[in-house]
C-alpha cells in the first residue's frame, strides 16, 4: 500500500519541484505562480534551490523534464568575475552558492563549463559554441575571455578563502564555519583540484572542532549539531581522514537522534525534522553505523510528511512543503535504499552515477 502511495507522488513531487525552483517553467501559464511565497523567499538563494530541486528530479529519474540549456545558461550568468557563484543573477558570490552551481553542472555533465581553457585544448570548444551559445548571448564580446579568466580564478577563489589555521571563510567578509571547509573540499574534489589548498591543515582544523560527545561543531568548542557533523564527516571522508572519527561514540550520538515517531532531530531535546534524514543518515553511512537506527520507522516518518495532493515533502507531518525538505526527504529515502529512488553518495550529496562519472578513472 505504501509503495503505491509513493509511486503516485513521484509525479507530484517532480511537478511541485518545477513549481518551486528557478527552472524554466514548462508548466502551462495558468499553473505558474510567479508571486508565490516560496518563489519570493527563494529569490536570494535560487542557486541552492536549483541544486535541491534538480538533484531530487535526478534521484527520481526525472531530470529530463527541465530544459538543460536554459538551466546551464542561468547558472553561468550567476558566476562572478572573482570565479565564485552568486545565489541569483546580479547578487554577490558566496561559497554556499558556488558548491550548488558546481553540483548542478555536475548533474548535467557540464563541469567543462568551468574549464574553458581545457575545453579549447581538447577541441571541445566548437561544440561549446554550437550547443551552448548561451554565454555568448548573454555576455556578448566579453564572454570568451571572461570564461577563460573565471576558470582559472574559480579554483584560486575557493583556495583564497582558506585561513592560516586551515579553516575556511564563506566569502570575502570572513565568517568561518566548518560548513565552508566541507564546501571547499567537496567542490575542489569534484574539480580534481584538491592540491590547490592545504588539505592537511584543513583536516587539522576540522579535528579541532570535534567534541567530547563524538560530534562536531561550526568552530572549535561549538556545540555538536547534525548539520555540522555531516560537513565535518563528509570533508574527512572525501580527504580519506575518517580515522579521526570515534565511530562508535559518534554513531551512538547520531542514532540517539531518532525519536518515537521514527523521525530524526538535529540535537538532543529538539523536534524531529525530515532534513535530518539527510544530515544524520549520511553521517551514519559514512561511519558504517546506519544499521543502528530503525529503517522502517524512518521511512514511514518521511512518507508521512508528503503532501499527497499537491506533491512535495514538509519538515514534519501536516506542515507546508518546500523544496529543501522535499530534496532531503527524497535523499533520505535514497540513503535508505527505498525502491525506485536512485542511490545518492553520502559525502558528495550527488547521485552515485554522477559522482562515479567524475571520479572513477576512465580512458
Ligand atoms: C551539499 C547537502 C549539502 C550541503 C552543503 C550548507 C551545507 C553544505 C551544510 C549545512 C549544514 C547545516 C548546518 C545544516 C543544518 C540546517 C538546519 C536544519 C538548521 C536548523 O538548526 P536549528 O538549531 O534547528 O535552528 P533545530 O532543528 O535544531 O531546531
Ligand atoms: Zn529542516
Amino acid at each position: 500500500e505504501k509503495h503505491v502511495r509513493y509511486i503516485i507522488t513521484v509525479e507530484k513531487v517532480s511537478y511541485s519541484i518545477r513549481k518551486l525552483t528557478c527552472c524554466p517553467d514548462p508548466l502551462p501559464q495558468y499553473l505558474q505562480k510567479k508571486d508565490a511565497f516560496e518563489s519570493v523567499v527563494m529569490e536570494h538563494l535560487r542557486m541552492n534551490g536549483a541544486y535541491w530541486g534538480l538533484t531530487t528530479l535526478d534521484l527520481l529519474g526525472k531530470l529530463h523534464v527541465v530544459d538543460q540549456d536554459e538551466v546551464i545558461s542561468w547558472v553561468m550568468e550567476c558566476q562572478h568575475e572573482s570565479g565564485g557563484f552568486a545565489g541569483n543573477i546580479g547578487h554577490d558570490p558566496h561559497i554556499l552558492y558556488t558548491l550548488s552551481a558546481v553540483q548542478v553542472l555536475a548533474l548535467f555533465d557540464k563541469l567543462n563549463m568551468l574549464d574553458i581553457e581545457k575545453s579549447v585544448l581538447e577541441g571541445q570548444i566548437s561544440a561549446f559554441l554550437v550547443h551552448d551559445d548561451l554565454i555568448l548571448i548573454h555576455r556578448a564580446e566579453k564572454n570568451y575571455a571572461l570564461g577563460l579568466r573565471s576558470t582559472l580564478t574559480l579554483y584560486s577563489d575557493i583556495a583564497s578563502l582558506q585561513n592560516e589555521d586551515g579553516s575556511f571563510s564563506g566569502d570575502m567578509w570572513g565568517e568561518v564555519d566548518t560548513r565552508f571547509s566541507y564546501i571547499a573540499i567537496c567542490c575542489l574534489s569534484l574539480l580534481h583540484q584538491l592540491d590547490k589548498i592545504d588539505v592537511e591543515k584543513a583536516v587539522n582544523y576540522i579535528v579541532r572542532c570535534k567534541n567530547l560527545d563524538g560530534g562536531f561543531g561550526a568552530t572549535p568548542g561549538g556545540e555538536s549539531h547534525a548539520g555540522q557533523i555531516f560537513c565535518c564527516v563528509g570533508a574527512l571522508a572525501i580527504t580519506g581522514s575518517l580515522h579521526h572519527v570515534d565511530k562508535d561514540l559518534l554513531g551512538w550520538w547520531l542514532c540517539e537522534r531518532q525519536v518515537k515517531s521514527g523521525g530524526l532531530n538535529g540535537r538532543p531535546e529538539k523536534l524531529p525534522d525530515v532534513c535530518y534524514s539527510w544530515w544524520v543518515l549520511s553521517s551514519l553511512i559514512m561511519i558504517d553505523r546506519v544499521h543502528w537506527i530503525d529503517r522502517e520507522k524512518l521511512i514511514k516518518f518521511i512518507l508521512d510528511c508528503q503532501d499527497l495532493e499537491q506533491g512535495g515533502i514538509s519538515d514534519r507531518p501536516d506542515d507546508a512543503v518546500d523544496v529543501f525538505h522535499t530534496y532531503f526527504g527524497v535523499a533520505g529515502l535514497s540513503l535508505l535504499e527505498y525502491p525506485g529512488v536512485k542511490a545518492i553518495d553520502p559525502a558528495y550529496a550527488l547521485p552515485v552515477d554522477v559522482v562515479n562519472r567524475i571520479l572513477l578513472p576512465h580512458d
